[in-house]
């Protein structure tokens, strides 16, 4: 899969190049390139915003520069991802299907966004008859300073699910259970007791049919406090 992310913050994805996204990258699966924004810019100032028409707080970014930056990368077969807060949540079922996307484009807007008409031309012009799908994704209901961590939370969730990123593939189609409704149940490990608290006796039994069962519980459990 190749990533693109456009932002005026590169150092924002460091962390990209750790653990299992930067072991993919390193192994070929994820090819990951980060654009600077301000590169497309050709004034002395590096502009990249400008006031809002209509008036009010904050800055709107350019779709001059923006426009710039993306012509190149939107080839044909795409999805262009948008991040605002104003957007369809990140889901789960959204990462399943943007993980068998041969190509992600990140547009980390900052400040109050991005020109609108940037969504509208990707989404109307030649780019759409291409193959280009526009997406507007938000993480939650909060607002970030702007698209960069955003854009690293679905790469994560994304790329995990493509097939040969993660090294144990069982913990998917334990996941894809989970996902049915049910969140994780408790889990335990070495030692037996510690700080005087013991781990359940049921995961001690080896009795893998009373595990399934207490663990389903326990799940179930869990869902019911989470809502
Ligand atoms: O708050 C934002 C500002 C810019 C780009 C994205 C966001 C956001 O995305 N998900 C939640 C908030």
């Amino acid at each position: 899969m190749k990533i693109d992310a456009i932002t005026i913050f590169p150092e924002y994805f460091a962390p990209a190049q750790l653990s299992l996204l930067g072991k993919a990258q390193g192994r070929g699966l994820v090819e990951l390139q980060i654009h600077d924004l301000r590169s497309f810019t050709s004034d002395n100032h590096n502009t990249v915003d400008d006031t809002p028409y209509g008036g009010g707080a904050g800055m709107v970014m350019l779709p001059e520069i923006w426009g710039q930056a993306l012509d190149p990368l939107l080839i044909s077969d795409s999805d262009l991802i948008i991040l605002t807060p104003a957007g369809s949540r990140f889901t789960q079922k959204m990462a399943e299907d943007f993980s068998k996307s041969s190509h992600l484009v990140f547009a980390c807007g900052r400040y109050e966004g991005i020109d609108d008409r940037v969504r509208q031309y990707y989404s109307q012009s030649q780019f759409a008859k291409a193959g280009v799908r526009v997406h507007e994704v938000s993480v939650g209901d909060y607002v970030l300073g702007g698209g960069e961590v955003a854009s690293l939370v679905m790469i994560e969730a994304i790329t995990r699910l493509i097939p040969g990123v993660l090294g144990n593939p069982e913990s998917l189609t334990e996941e894809s259970h989970n996902s049915d409704g049910y969140l994780e149940y408790p889990n335990f490990t070495k030692p037996q007791e510690w700080r005087g608290i013991s781990v359940p006796e049921v995961l001690l039994s080896g009795n893998h049919g009373e595990i399934a069962k207490w663990r389903k519980l326990q799940a179930q459990e869990r869902a019911k406090k989470a809502f």
